[in-house]
């Protein structure tokens, strides 16, 4: 129920023109019983009554006017169900267009975390089939039930206006009816919140199989992969088919019930009419309205049904809406201040789910310094640097921004001064030059130029087909790993912020270009705190300082030399790299 109040809530702004189309259905549905009614006068005073060929010549004004009035109904009843749908699908379709921006934005304002825990194929059924069964239900399904309850009470009401005995004796009916209804709904409901659940693995499967397309080729794993999905989708399918199955358990009790309606009718109310109870038009008024009372005894399983799914994407989407992310804008009205770019981490810890990755780390960067970190894989770097733009926010201790716990600033204001560079590159399907300024769509286009320059980028660029105006991306043209790392280093460069953070973002370019990239970081054309993860000595040696982690504990920090000096992690890093050329070296010196 607090799904409905949900959905009225979000109907603000149509709520008129549903409850009109919810008042509309009722006054359609309530017409049906006027055609009977006429049907009973004609037959009562024409064709079965005691004067009936007399009131034909008399009367025959009453006739046709019976006859047109049996017409305009219909006709009406026909322009009221078209007035009725419009206003459903118009407010249904208005209220799924805000809940579906809304939704989006919520999407948008999560935090890592929350991307961490949700599944993209999960999140893509939410915002397209949950979405379009729950609007699907405002405009279908509560019109179907609130049409079937009209017509159903309506022409209880009239029959108890005939006959109060013979319309209790069809009553006798329902309880049982509703019983086996209950029963089914119970039975069939965790069927349906099942079906939901196997439909988004089916979708997350595919998601990742297009995602992935190129690692299942590398490894030759398309039959597996096939068949991955091909489990799904039969999963899927069965429990379809379970929950479909299960309806017709019941249905030969129901149906049999809605037979039943027919024959009571026909025992009961013949009795009726040859004791002279009541009159023939009013058996046929009975016998023409009898499916208004068993047809929603039919339709009752169709309808829990979908209530049943209804409920099931319902309680997904709402799920979306009301996820808080950890991580917040205050929206408090700051002016967007310019860092100075001190960062500082006092005693951070910092641990996922699953155990700690960052231990009593504590260092101190001023403004204008270049960082280098260092450390094997999975030791924490990336957690690190991901704790400065508040992606995550540590477990304990303090990072500080300008003398600032991160916690106590602006969302907007803290990541407006940080240019990143992330681990894994993600360019959009849009133009290189769009990439390059998607963080500041008013680039000049010499700027673009100049920081793809910078990045070693601006030569490949322009011997692509179409230049800056090459589309990249998914659909666009293929690129290296080196020339998107370059890419997303302009893009990183262009917003010209006073944090600048690269995540092994030379990885992939050989030690040329790595030089080029390292003499335009030395020279950028404007003040910035610079700190490079890299994994090559060549790359860390020019930095101020070095930062050493390991298994998530920084043990040691200095300069190159410093750190040469010391003769640990760092000296080993140094030699192993050096070893290739100091051999090759030895080696010619022997010939
Ligand atoms: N980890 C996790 N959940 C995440 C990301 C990482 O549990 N969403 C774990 C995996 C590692 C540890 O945290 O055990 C540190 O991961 P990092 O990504 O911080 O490691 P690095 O960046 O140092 O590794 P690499 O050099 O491979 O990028
Ligand atoms: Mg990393």
């Amino acid at each position: 129920m607090f799904e409905l109040k949900w959905l009225w809530q979000n109907l603000k702004g149509d709520r008129a023109r549903y409850i009109l189309a919810l008042s509309l259905s009722v006054v359609g549905s309530s017409l049906t019983i006027v055609n009977p009614y006429i049907g009973q006068r004609i037959v009562d005073t024409f064709i079965a009554g005691d004067n009936a060929m007399q009131n034909l010549t008399d009367e025959r004004g009453l006739l046709i006017m019976l006859c047109l009035g049996m017409i305009g109904f219909s006709l009406l009843r026909t322009g009221l169900a078209y007035l009725t749908t419009m206003q459903y699908e118009r407010s249904s379709q208005n209220m799924l267009y805000r809940i579906r921006i809304y939704l989006y934005n919520k999407i948008q304002g999560q935090d890592m975390q929350y991307y961490d825990h949700n599944r993209t194929g999960d999140l893509m059924t939410k915002m397209t089939g949950d979405l379009d069964m729950v609007r699907h239900s405002m405009a279908w399904i509560i019109k179907m039930i609130i049409e079937s309850l009209t017509i159903f009470i309506a022409a209880v009401i009239y029959f108890f206006t005939i006959d109060a005995e013979l319309t209790l004796w069809l009553l006798i009916l329902s309880p049982p009816i509703f019983i086996v209804a209950y029963i089914f709904a119970k039975r069939v409901r965790p069927m349906y919140i099942d079906l939901r659940e196997r439909l988004s693995q089916l979708n997350t499967t595919t998601q990742e199989n297009i995602a992935g397309n190129r690692v299942i080729k590398a490894f030759a794993r398309e039959e597996y992969e096939i068949e991955k999905f091909a489990d799904k989708n039969i999963n899927y399918s069965k429990a379809n088919k379970k929950a479909a199955l299960v309806w017709l358990d019941y249905f030969p009790f129901l149906e049999s019930f809605a037979q039943g309606f027919n024959v009571i009718l026909m025992l009961a109310g013949g009795l009726f009419v040859m004791n002279g109870r009541i009159t023939f038009g009013e058996y046929a008024a009975f016998s023409s309205l009898i499916w208004a009372v068993s047809n929603p005894m039919r339709n009752i399983g169709i309808i829990i049904n979908d209530i049943q799914r209804f409920f099931a994407s319902l309680s997904k989407i709402v799920d979306i809406y009301y996820a808080k992310p950890y991580i917040v804008n205050e929206h408090n009205p700051v002016e967007k201040r310019r860092f100075e770019g001190r960062i500082e981490f006092d005693h951070v810890s910092f641990k996922y789910d699953n155990g700690k990755v960052l231990d009593d780390i504590s260092f101190k960067i001023e403004s204008g310094e270049t960082i280098a970190i260092m450390g094997s894989t999975g030791s924490g770097k990336t957690s690190l640097i991901n704790l400065i733009p508040r992606f995550y926010d540590v477990s304990e201790g303090r990072v500080l921004v300008d003398g600032i716990d991160v916690r106590k600033l602006e969302l907007d204001e803290l990541r407006g001064n940080i240019g990143i560079a992330t681990q894994d590159v993600l360019l959009f399907s849009d133009t290189i030059d769009g990439n390059i300024a998607f963080g500041d769509p008013d680039l000049p286009e010499e700027d673009t130029i100049e920081y793809a320059r910078l990045a070693a980028a601006h030569d490949f660029i322009i011997k692509m087909p179409e230049g800056y105006d090459t589309i990249v991306g998914e659909r666009g043209v293929g690129l290296s790993g080196g020339q998107k790392q370059r890419i997303a280093l302009a893009r990183a460069l262009a917003v010209h912020r006073p944090i600048l953070i690269l995540d092994d973002t030379t990885s992939a370019v050989d030690l040329e270009t790595e030089e080029h990239i390292q003499k335009s970081l030395r020279e950028l054309d404007y003040p910035c705190t610079k700190i490079i993860i890299a994994q090559r000595v060549s790359t860390t040696a020019e930095a101020d300082r070095i930062l050493i982690l390991d298994n998530g504990r920084l043990i040691e920090e200095g300069t190159h030399a410093e750190l040469l000096a010391k003769r640990g992690y760092y000296y080993d890093v140094f030699m192993l790299q050096n070893e290739g050329i100091g051999r090759k070296v030895t080696t010619h010196g022997k010939e």
